[in-house]
């Protein structure tokens, strides 16, 4: 470690149970504590992320960066990539997450050319290396910024250039490469600037085809190297063009099936991008987990007011709820988890808010964890469900599943029996029992 400190005051952030007033403590996430026969570490695999924590100063349209970091204090950029790196180890550490995630330009910045840029990343690379050993703290996932640099203005893979292509392709072949060097359990494709602004100058076809055409030679590359972490794709309607390809969780999967790309990547589902494409948190994941693509999670939550992607921490305890219930009905996490892509607000201009913005994440899922596992264990709600479909497991029922009928025996059956007996949806008593939990 550093001899630095850059987080001088806060100690390793200990768990001191609900009675504690210490905002600099875990109310409710402990990590070690057994729930459903699994640490709860284990069940959320907490990850900060290096963009938004150590990389965000604050800025937003109308004015720059607000934070002032002690790591920041050099005019040369590869000193300040290496105490970024430092303080983001100490920080990991002091927080207790198991793991972090990063984009190649986060970790080290560019140079002026391909060669001179993979020569930094391997430099902070092998610090970063280095790092983990020493701390014990692992990568959950690597990925490749395709999207600040003006040569990806029209998107990186769905490019009208496919020079721009080549260039993508050859970042995130050494993305891939330091991710694999660092042990990274997956590498997620989010499509910064994969969609278009105005259709009048865009071949759809054409791009949506050059996007699949990309992520097959990945999955090439990633067999050349044996990289054996889990691909995945992170869905987001919009934001930065206009219309994103990677919609939603659906859309996403559509093209997954059209392309042949099923048995490679799953979904990497954000909170605030859900609920940019009109969904829910919660039905995001259920739909992913419905159709076995559920990856990993982007921990957040948008604000109902604003249309954009504002990226806040999440502390919504019916969020946390619904979704912990999906993510443990589905078996939990396996190589992916609970990265915070999160960023505190532009006011919050001090190293330790970054502290209370990850303690609040963790307790609020840990909160959401508890009650989730009692949810399970009662199982209002799966035995609700389980009479509401009842009659699918009656003669009629298996029929139809089964294919053994049609048109002409469902209107004889009609005939026969007349009206069908219909039942209440009791939504207001399933919310008041959701209420009883949290
Ligand atoms: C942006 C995305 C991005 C991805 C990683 O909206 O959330 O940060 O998670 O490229
Ligand atoms: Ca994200
Ligand atoms: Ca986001």
């Amino acid at each position: 470690m550093a001899n630095k400190e850059y987080f001088p005051g806060i100690s390793k952030i200990q768990f001191e149970g609900s009675g504690s007033k210490n905002p600099l403590a875990f109310k409710h996430y402990n990590p070690d504590e057994m729930i459903l026969g699994k640490k709860m570490k284990d069940h959320f695999r907490f990850s900060v992320c290096y963009w938004h924590t150590f990389k965000g100063l604050g800025s937003d349209p109308f004015g720059p960066g607000t934070m002032i970091r002690a790591y920041n204090d050099s005019s040369d950029p590869m000193k300040v990539a290496e105490m970024t790196l430092d303080a983001a180890f100490e920080f990991f550490t002091k927080l207790g997450a198991g793991f972090w995630c990063f984009h190649d330009r986060d970790i080290a910045p560019e140079a002026d050319n391909l060669a001179e840029t993979n020569k930094r990343l391997d430099h902070i690379v092998a610090k970063a290396k280095a790092l983990q050993e020493e701390t014990g703290v692992k990568l959950l996932w690597g990925t490749s910024n395709l999207f600040s640099h003006r040569r990806f203005m029209a998107g990186a893979s769905t490019n009208p250039s496919p020079e721009v292509f080549a260039y993508a392709a050859s970042q995130v072949k050494k993305a891939m490469e330091i991710t694999k060097e660092l042990g990274g359990a997956g590498y997620v494709f989010w499509g910064g600037r994969e969609g278009y602004e105005t259709l009048l100058n865009t071949d759809l076809k054409r791009e949506f085809d050059h996007l699949a055409k990309f992520l097959h030679m990945a999955v090439d590359y990633k067999k050349k190297i044996g990289f054996d972490g889990q691909f995945y794709i992170e869905p987001k309607p919009k934001e930065p063009t206009k219309h994103q390809y990677d919609f939603d969780a659906a859309s996403c999967h559509a093209f997954l099936q059209k392309y042949g790309l099923m048995d490679h990547l799953k979904l990497n589902i954000e909170a605030n991008h859900g609920t940019l494409a009109t969904h829910t948190f919660h039905h995001e994941l259920e739909y992913s987990a419905a159709n076995g693509i559920l990856g990993s999670v982007d921990a957040n939550r948008g604000d109902l007011l604003l249309g954009w992607d504002t990226d806040q921490f999440p502390v919504d305890l019916y969020d946390t709820t619904l979704a912990m219930y999906t993510i443990t009905k589905a078996g939990g996490f396996t190589t992916g988890g609970l990265n915070f892509d999160a960023k505190v607000r532009r006011q919050s201009i001090d190293p330790e808010d970054l502290f209370h913005a990850h303690i609040g994440g963790m307790d609020a899922f840990a909160r959401g964890l508890k009650a989730a596992a009692k949810m399970l264990e009662d199982k209002p709600f799966e035995n609700f469900v389980k009479q509401r479909y009842a009659k699918w497991d009656g003669e009629l029922g298996k029929k139809i599943e089964n294919g053994q009928i049609g048109f002409e025996e469902l209107e004889q059956y009609i005939l026969q029996h007349g009206e069908p007996e219909i039942q209440s949806g009791r939504q207001e008593l399933l919310e008041n029992l959701l209420n009883e939990y949290i």
